[in-house]
């Protein structure tokens, strides 16, 4: 893989001619950027190729991950690190006049998902190449990703992404590799040879699912995978039937959008015919592959074939095995349930009802008739088994059609045969309440696989300033094992080490600052705390408990403009999905907050707030290196695990946080002097569900403090919210605070006072962001990926991996 400075850059002048017919000195960046993604793409396509044949060769096993969404961000630096590239490229950049930094920026984010789960995805993805385990993903190739947020007076604006206009260099469109799928119509069985029964379609639709591949690089390991989305179009056989304008976009609607919200989109026609259409597709390409290349009897496959289940979205997986191998390769019913549920596995993310996916049995009949039939069937025989087994009402409770519904998370766990929750205590909270039925049924199924992140990204390539000081301090072997960064604890007392860390740390919040002042016209000093929480705006994330505190401190400053302090700037990155009125309105009062607050003369910049609009991938990645607060406040059991907080304590930054999802395995990690806990635990939060006793009214009474935060918004002080702040006060006082706000909010106080005190002493808070750090190896997605590979996939590394590795 190695490549010299020079060669680089005659083979980067050499690409310019070819594809632009230019030399260098007359390409626009955006010429450059094509010419370079070319290089590099051509740098791994033969480990691509390799890798696949490699597979097929020695008959390995593969997993398939199937998610509907994957929110990989820019790939350019990812992909040049990897193959051991990115000094290189840097340098030779450097030699010809240009920064690989701002010609990284020319790549649009690939931003196929809204948030934790579809980055977890493409962090997968990333670590499963790395650890030379043979592994791919399957999904959707929307043309519009994740919406482009804009602020206008305050309140969010929607706008497309259309981040495939100048086309996407990493992708290859494969027409050989289409396959139809069928839906809609009417489904009838009808006898056919030997008695048997087979399904027959009427009217029924068939859309042409074309993938388009990207090569997931593994890290310095010759390892390619792949990343298969799949596009829709009309097939040639159909083109009589679609000559209206208005049919053929409909159809071609099928993948246009990325549904913008992560927790509620049922009842949705278009988004459960895409459910269907990446999980009949992907399945379709799987059992090709396996007759024209595995060659061994449909019987086995459970031997060299598993697909995992990200979340219910794909829980169609299930049925549409059995469809396939019931309908088309001829095997009995029970040897094909036999078979789905060895391959299946499944991942739960949420414990919110909301989330929970359910499809009434009428839309589900209307638009994939032959699915619905086979659930049907699942169902049957799951209560007539279970019926000799276990009580009645625990058996109507657990089983797939419900009330009208179809529950698909319970499609998930009885076709499946494992699964998994995405933290300890989430794990454990679906054992013990959300899936309790399920648990007794199904004891052995159930286990935990904690999240985890591609720490090459999140540190090497984020965060070069803090690398080289890791690099001269303990070597570079952690750059290939995060585990070495444990090495780290030997300087919690150097002094020396410990200034260079808060000297990295500072550079990048200069570059932070810029970016603010650059981008909302908001000058912020690099002497205060950077106090950041980014993630979707939910309720349960409680933003909003965020906002409170820091209207605390503006009426403390004002009432007392000497107060002894630390300067502050809150950080907030959000978006909400655009049907989520709630979340919108906590938008607009923060971002009303903060102009009230950083144009107010009696504050002297000691508190800011910054909204920075359209938060993505590439965003996280200019924020959390410079971050000193990591926010991580969700009411205790909400957050099934969080990734951000690993992200951001890996880069230094000290946790403030509820005993929720991942954070108490961050505390575990860092020890309970280097994080800071408030609130109320996950116990607690049930013990109320339980007697019924939280009342926020009484709290208002009788806490003069959250009192007069209160009011501020409905009494002008937060000047233009009229109407959501009273909707913000009704929400917490009217109906009785759903996410415990007011109970949090002193110990949340006394949480960020003494942030507050620590920061003052900067080599205590120095210390203990290097114990962050030193700590961050523990959650690498290369870990959890082993896990998933050793416990549920089956799957082994690469054999040159294993050796390399020792
Ligand atoms: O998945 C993340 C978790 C996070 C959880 C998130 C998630 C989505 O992004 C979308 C739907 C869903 O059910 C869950 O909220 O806590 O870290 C990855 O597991």
């Amino acid at each position: 893989m190695v490549l010299d400075k020079e060669v680089f850059k005659e083979e980067l002048k050499q690409r310019l001619r070819e594809n632009y017919a230019m030399e260098l000195e007359d390409a626009s960046e955006h010429e450059i950027f094509y010419a370079l993604g070319a290089l590099v793409k051509a740098r791994y396509s033969d480990a691509w190729r390799d890798t696949w044949k490699y597979y097929v060769d020695k008959h390995k096993k593969q997993v398939y991950y199937f998610s509907i969404e994957f929110l990989p961000g820019r790939m350019l630096k990812s992909n040049l690190l990897n193959l051991g590239l990115l000094d290189t490229a840097r340098e030779a950049l450097t030699d010809l006049g240009i920064d690989l930094d701002s010609l990284a920026e020319v790549e649009k984010d690939m931003a196929l998902g809204n948030g934790g789960l579809g980055r977890l995805a493409s962090c997968f993805m990333d670590s499963i190449a790395s650890c030379g385990l043979p592994g791919n993903g399957n999904g959707i190739r929307y043309d519009y990703g994740l919406f482009k947020q804009r602020f206008v007076d305050g309140y969010q604006v929607e706008l497309p992404d259309e981040w495939l206009q100048s086309g996407n260099i990493w992708e290859i469109r494969r027409e050989s590799k289409a396959v139809d799928v069928r839906v809609g119509g009417h489904v009838y069985l009808a006898e056919a040879m030997e008695g048997k029964l087979k399904p027959v379609y009427e009217n029924e639709r068939i859309l042409r699912a074309v993938p388009y591949d990207t090569g997931m690089v593994g890290y310095e390991n010759n390892v390619v995978n792949t990343l298969r989305l799949w596009s829709v179009e009309i097939p040639d056989s159909e083109e009589d039937k679609y000559q209206s304008i208005q049919g053929r976009r409909e159809l071609e609607d099928l993948t246009a959008v990325l549904y913008p919200d992560d927790s509620n989109e049922h009842g949705r026609l278009i988004r459960l015919t895409q459910e269907y259409f990446f999980v009949s597709a992907g399945i379709q390409s799987i059992i090709r592959h396996y007759k024209k290349r595995v060659q061994k009897p449909i019987s086995n496959l459970s031997e060299y074939i598993s697909i995992h289940i990200n979340d219910t979205h794909p829980a169609l997986c299930v049925p549409e095995m059995m469809r396939i191998l019931v309908d088309e390769e001829d095997l009995s019913w029970e040897q094909a349930w036999d078979i789905t549920g060895k391959v299946m596995s499944y991942t739960n993310h949420t414990i919110m009802a909301e989330a929970l996916e359910k499809w009434s049995i009428d839309l589900m009949k209307r638009t994939l008739p032959r699915m619905y039939q086979i659930i049907e069937e699942i169902d049957a025989r799951y209560v007539q088994t279970m019926r000799e087994l276990h009580p009645h009402d625990l058996v109507e409770r657990t089983r797939i059609i419900r009330n009208g519904q179809v529950h698909m998370a319970h499609l998930s766990i009885i076709g499946s045969h494992s699964t998994n929750g995405v933290a300890k205590l989430h794990s454990d909270l679906l054992k013990s309440v959300v899936l309790h039925d399920f648990y007794i049924i199904y004891p052995d199924r159930f286990n935990n696989k904690t999240n985890g992140i591609a720490q090459r990204r999140w540190s090497q390539i984020v965060n070069e300033p803090m690398s080289s000081v890791l690099d001269e301090t303990i070597g570079k072997t952690w750059r290939k094992d995060p585990g070495d960064l444990k090495l780290l604890m030997n300087y919690q007392s150097d002094q020396a080490v410990l200034d260079k860390l808060a000297e990295a740390k500072k550079i990048n919040k200069q570059v932070l600052a810029d970016y603010i002042l650059e981008t909302t016209e908001i000058e912020v000093s690099t002497d205060a705390i950077f106090d950041v929480q980014i993630k979707r705006l939910h309720a349960y994330k409680r933003q909003l408990l965020n906002l409170l505190h820091i209207i605390k401190l503006y009426q403390d400053l004002k009432e007392n403009p000497d107060l002894d302090m630390q300067k502050r700037v809150f950080i907030f990155g959000a978006k909400a999905a655009p049907s989520y009125h709630y979340a919108k309105v906590i938008i607009k009062c923060i971002n009303e907050a903060a102009n009230l607050i950083n144009n107010d003369s009696d504050i002297k910049d000691r508190i800011k707030i910054v909204f920075l609009p359209n938060y993505n991938v590439s965003l996280a990645e200019k924020i959390i290196p410079a971050a000193d607060v990591s926010e991580q406040i969700s009411l205790a059991s909400k957050e099934a695990s969080g990734t951000s907080n690993m992200k951001l304590m890996l880069n230094g930054a000290i946790t403030l946080a509820t005993l929720d999802g991942a954070n108490v395995e961050i505390r575990d990690a860092v020890g309970d002097d280097n994080i800071y806990i408030f609130g109320l635990t996950e116990k607690e939060v049930y013990e109320y569900y339980e007697n019924q006793e939280y009342s926020a009214q009484q709290l208002y009474d009788e806490n003069p403090i959250i009192r007069r935060v209160l009011n501020a918004f409905i009494d002008g002080t937060i000047p233009n919210i009229v109407y959501e702040g009273r909707e913000i006060f009704d929400s917490l006082i009217k109906y009785n605070d759903e996410y415990f706000l007011l109970r949090d909010f002193d110990s949340y106080v006394k949480a960020q006072e003494e942030i507050g005190k620590a920061y003052g002493d900067q080599s205590f808070w120095q210390k203990m962001s290097l114990i962050n750090i030193a700590n961050g190896g523990r959650f690498s997605s290369d870990e959890t990926v082993r896990r998933y590979a050793e416990d549920i996939w089956k799957i082994e590394p690469k054999d040159s991996f294993v050796t390399e590795k020792g």
